[in-house]
């Protein structure tokens, strides 16, 4: 292991009385949850453009964050020491994921070609240090929406000479990827949206972004890459529109180009909450849909209304998120990945640990509670219960598809309505939140 972050030594738990605050107080990576160990579990990732490449720039301001990188001035060695202080950093913190843009890791250069020839020298030392740590790569993605060339969007871009670089660019991702046995590959709609109707042919545009998903399935097979594609919903930012708007839009957007059986969702909390949806619903979308795949975890501020990439410590959205995902079967090639970065205040080194511990003790916590929920069946025999008059008679009817309107009008002329219960909503929060006190 480098030694860049040498005054923060490897984090343990130490149980929820500790003290240290450099420590778990619940991420306890070996103890078995519902079966199966929390690192397994959670699978955590780092997210390397928030926590390697971001300064803690914001419109208003330039860099802050003080790294010990900070005084190297040729960027390809900038770039390999940021490998090894991220290895360095998911070692001390044990994250066994991570997740990277292309240009996250190296430098662009003039050409595509040196900008792959760097790729390449960057990928060496990535891979060298996935196989001393053993740690994993969660999924790739590719960056078509920092450089101007993309300003109207990638595979959306008005120009075809965009969709091309789009597509060289996302083959090269995808290569890499493959090479360093990535379980998964993600689109986000970087600028995938418009700013305005008055200049955009809205068919055009979706019909090229399904071309683009369905050319980078057919180099999946014509490769042998077998990791889990994915596409992660969020409804503006950068653009005022973006098309994969939110689970349901890109569930039916799938469906409609005939996409949906080649891809899953990564669900980002503060996208949902950027939608108008909670990160719970995000989720039960896409899990009732079978299209839950992985997860970007952070948390945004109701109050600023735009994507603050807060790590997340809300604990009643960690315990309902983690319900979620252990209904479903829990993760399969996903995982918690920190999409998630520090505040520009918090500058110093040790911030990126509290960071990172804020987070894992959050959704350690609401694994557990999530599990005894489940476990109690609290919720089930409640919902079940409410919809018991779809088992029998005119409900049993009704959803097996036997009867028409002609039968329920009948029905209803002669039933007049009185069987309705109260929801109890107040009574369920009460429980939740019994759960959750512990
Ligand atoms: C942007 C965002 C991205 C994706 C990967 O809001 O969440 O970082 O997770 O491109
Ligand atoms: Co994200």
């Amino acid at each position: 292991m480098a030694d860049i972050f040498s005054a923060v030594k490897k984090i343990e738990f130490k149980g929820k009385d500790s003290k240290d605050p450099l420590s778990f107080r619940y991420y306890n990576p070996d103890e078995v949850v519902a079966g199966k160990k929390m690192k397994d579990h959670l699978r955590f990732g780092m997210s390397y453009w928030h926590t390697l490449t971001g300064g803690g720039v914001d419109v208003f301001g330039s860099k802050t964050y003080d790294r010990p990188w900070d005084k190297i001035t040729d960027e390809m060695e900038l770039a390999e020491f940021r490998v090894k202080a991220a290895f360095e950093l998911m070692e001390k913190l044990g994250v066994p994921y991570f997740c990277f843009h292309d240009r996250d890791i190296a430098p662009e250069a003039d050409t595509l070609e040196e900008t792959n020839r760097r790729l390449d020298k960057i990928v060496d030392v990535i891979e060298a240090e996935m196989k001393r740590t053993g740690i994993k790569l969660l999924w790739g993605t590719s960056n078509c929406f920092s450089n101007p060339r993309f300003m109207h969007g990638a595979a959306t871009s008005p120009h075809a000479e965009v969709f091309a670089y789009a597509a060289a660019q996302i083959k090269k991702a995808m290569e890499i990827t493959k090479r360093l046995n990535g379980e998964g590959y993600v689109f986000w709609g970087g600028r995938e949206g418009y700013e305005s109707l008055l200049n955009t042919d809205v068919k055009m545009e979706l019909d090229n972004l399904a071309s683009m998903l369905q050319l980078a399935c057919d180099y999946a097979d014509e490769i042998g890459f077998k990791g889990q594609f994915y596409i992660e919903p969020k409804p503006k930012e950068p653009t005022k529109h973006q098309y994969d708007f939110d689970a349901g839009t890109v569930i039916g957007f799938l469906k409609t180009y005939n996409l949906d059986k080649k891809f899953k969702l990564n669900i980002e909390a503060n996208h949902a909450t950027l939608a108008g949806h909670t990160f719970q619903h995000e989720l039960r979308i896409a899990r009732v849909n079978g299209m839950l795949g992985s997860v970007d975890a952070n948390q945004g501020d109701l109050l600023l209304g735009w994507d603050t990439d807060q790590f997340p410590t809300n604990i009643y959205d960690a315990v309902l998120a983690m319900y979620e995902i252990l209904l479903d079967g829990g993760f399969k090639t996903g995982g918690l990945n920190f999409d998630s970065k520090l505040r520009r205040g918090s500058f110093d080194i040790e911030d990126i640990f509290y960071g990172y511990i804020s987070g894992m003790d959050t959704f350690a916590y609401g694994l557990k509670v999530a599990a005894k929920i489940i476990e109690d069946k609290v919720f089930e025999k409640f919902v079940a219960d409410r919809y018991s008059s779809y088992k029998n008679g005119i409900g049993k009817d009704i959803a097996d598809k036997k009867i028409g309107f002609k039968e329920l009008e009948a029905y209803a002329l002669k039933h007049e309505v009185s069987t309705i219960t109260s929801g109890r909503q107040e009574m369920l929060e009460t429980i939740l939140n019994n759960y959750i006190f512990g």
